[in-house]
This record gives structure tokens, sequence and C-alpha cells, in this order.
């Protein structure tokens, strides 16, 4: 039984230590909403990973709160008809809003928060919860794009020696080949890869061949994110593997890309695809048909990074995450402990119940721009 008689809503702004540029935009300061669930004195937490505008996906902040407020949470409070907040389950809540077209990081904000709340009630660890069997995760680091490449060349020489297992930097026209002759250059032989966020389109496919001669472990989402057809006729095209990012919004558009043969890896947020239920299905998915997954990140807090560490102990998460530690992004994280990079690259998953790290209040208070509380009274 389930019984959940309060959500709020924390907005919160959380500057990075260092500006993230990506083909659509740069982010300086983390701008999103944490979700707290209560209820029988257990508390439940989950992230949003839009953005403050629609530039990643077509979510933002504020359909966010739309879907949360006018939809998602009412039906949550006022429960399935055994009692105000009850469910049987928190699968059974997240069956009755199934109607709910679109929107999956509004869904898995609130879903996640749900599954902690559940997992915690059952002391329980998340991933053990999920289904996880590992109790350290392989681990990567994103870069983004610079304001030349000698500054992306220090960059990279600092994440490298703190232990990371590969690089991904980012790409777009105009900042690709030279860079990764330069890296490769420094670096001929680091797991290295890339992420063009749908910068590149079909008219540019003798362009990416070129990319094949720098021994990419994959190349990330080269071309619009609806463009399962094109991608599919680039991957025949090139040697490298496709990574599939944006392109995967839920389960359905996994099983038509590996119809289609549109990319050869699945990077698998819980944001963009719809929460942690649809990430197994795509997970199970791609396992089946022999594809390896990898967990993205959204520049989350240790909240959404706890729920992708404990997404990532799963058994087909093969190659490393984009689950940085924690002084990757923050001068000081919202959760104690931090996530650490450990001395063979990895971090560590939680063993306490539910996510497993605890949210510092007076950090989340100086965070924090705004709290909405449900019900309002
Ligand atoms: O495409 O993987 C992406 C961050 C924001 C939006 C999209 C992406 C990213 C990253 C950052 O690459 C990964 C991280 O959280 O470290
Ligand atoms: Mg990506």
């Amino acid at each position: 039984m389930m019984t959940i008689d309060r959500v709020r809503l924390h907005d919160i702004a959380l500057p990075l230590l260092f500006p993230f540029r990506t083909s659509f935009g740069v982010t300086t300061t983390r701008e999103t909403m944490l979700v707290e669930v209560s209820g029988d004195g257990v508390t439940g937490w989950g992230e949003l990973t839009a953005h403050d505008r629609p530039n990643f996906s077509g979510e933002t902040l504020e359909t966010a709160r739309h879907l949360m407020t006018d939809f998602l949470i009412p039906t949550l409070l006022s429960g399935d008809g055994s009692g105000p907040g009850r469910w049987a389950t928190p699968d059974d809540f997240l069956a009755a809003t199934g109607w709910v077209r679109g929107h999956p990081m509004a869904r898995a904000a609130l879903e996640g928060a749900l599954l902690d709340w559940d997992a915690t009630t059952r002391a329980e660890s998340l991933a053990h919860y999920l289904g996880g069997s590992r109790a350290r995760v392989p681990v990567g680091v994103s870069l983004g794009i610079e304001s030349s490449i000698e500054a992306l060349l220090e960059r990279i020489d600092q994440f490298h020696d703190r232990g990371y297992q590969r690089i991904k930097l980012k790409v777009k026209p105009g900042w690709d080949v030279d860079v990764l002759e330069a890296v490769r250059g420094r670096y001929p032989s680091m797991p290295l890869t890339v992420d063009a966020n749908a910068a590149y389109t079909a008219r540019d496919m003798d362009h990416l061949r070129e990319f094949d001669r720098y021994r990419l472990t994959y190349l990330e989402q080269p071309l619009p994110h609806d463009d399962l057809v094109d991608h599919a006729r680039l991957q025949r095209l090139l040697a490298t593997d496709i990574c599939l990012d944006e392109s995967i919004d839920g389960p359905a558009a996994c099983r038509s890309a590996l119809a289609l043969g549109s990319g050869r890896v699945v990077n698998i947020k819980l944001g963009r695809v719809g929460g942690h239920r649809a990430a197994r299905t795509i997970h199970d998915l791609c396992q089946g048909a022999g594809l390896p997954v990898w967990c993205g990140g959204m520049l989350e807090t240790g909240i959404g990074r706890a729920h992708n560490v404990a997404m990532a102990s799963q058994a087909n998460f093969l190659l490393p995450g984009d689950i940085s530690a924690s002084d990757r992004y923050w001068k000081e994280d919202l959760i104690d402990p931090p996530f650490r990079l450990e001395a063979d690259g990895t971090l560590a998953v939680p063993t306490g119940p539910g996510i497993g790290v605890a949210v510092v209040e007076e950090r989340l208070h100086r965070a924090r721009t705004r709290l909405t509380g449900f019900p309002s009274r």
C-alpha cells in the first residue's frame, strides 16, 4: 500500500563550476525542479531533467510544472478510490496516468520520487529495487565546447588525470574534425566519444565519414531527433557505431530504431524516456538485440545522479555513463555524501534505503528559488 499525503516542488538554481556549451546552447546555472513526496513518515525524491528552454526536447521547467500541478499531482493526491493519496503500488498510479501523452520528463521526475519512497519504505536500496546487480558503475565525463582547442585540451587533461574511463566531447559543424585531430594527437588510445546533439543533417554524411579516422567508441546523435531513417542510412555508411540519445523518447522509438538499424548503442536517460519503468523496457529490448546501453546525464544534482547510478547498476549498462562525480559539476552538491570518483573510474552504488543519499536541507534552501506545496493549505 502506498499513501502519499504531501508533494512539494522545489525550483532550484545551482551554478555549475564552469559553463557547459553544446551545439544547442550554454548552461551556466542549472535551473530545474526537485520533487519531494511524503507519506507514512517516509520521503521520496525525484529530479526533473528538463531545461529552462525547449532545446534538448520539447519540455521545459514550466511545461513540467503545468503537468504536475494540473494533472499528475491532483490524481496522485486523490488516490485510487480507497482513500486520499492511497494507491496499491506506484505502478497503479503510473497506469492510472498512462493516458497522458508525452511529457516524459515530468512523469519521470514524479515516478522517481515515488519509487524512492517505495524502496525506502521497503528498506531496500533503489538499485536493488530496480533489479540492479552491480556495486560500482563505470563512468566517463562529458565536456562541452570551449573557446579554443587549447582550452579544451586543458580541460581534457584535467579530467583524464582524475581517472574517468572515457571522455565525451561535444561537436557541431565547425568544431569537429580539427578538434578530434588535436585530441587524438595528444591521446592516441584514450576511450573517446563525441556527441553532436542533432547538429548535422543528412547532407553532412560525407563529412561525418571523416569521423571514422578517430577510433571513437561511438558517435552520439548526429542527426535530428525525429529522423531514425537517416540515422539508419548513416549507420550503413560509417564504421563508427552510432549511439542514439534524443531519438529514443521511449520504448516504441527504441523498437523502431532496432528494426531500422538506426544505431548500435543506446544512451538511456531517465527523463527523456519517461522514468525507471520505461528505462528498464529499453534496457531489456537492447539486451535482447545484443546492443549495449549506457546512462546519459542532464547535469543532475546529486538526487538525479543517485537515480542514474541506481539505474546504471543494471546488467546491460555496459559502457561508462555520463554520471560524473559531484565535483565535476558543483562547488557543493545538494546531497550528503557527494558522489566521489573511485580509483578505478567508477562511482559506488549507494546501499542505503531508496536513493541512499540525504538531501542537505540548508543547501537546498540556499539553491531554492521557489517552493510549491500540495495540498496548498
Ligand atoms: O546530450 O548528453 C547530452 C547535458 C545536457 C543535455 C544533453 C546532454 C548533456 C550532457 C551532459 O552531455 C552529461 C552530464 O550530465 O554530465
Ligand atoms: Mg547526448
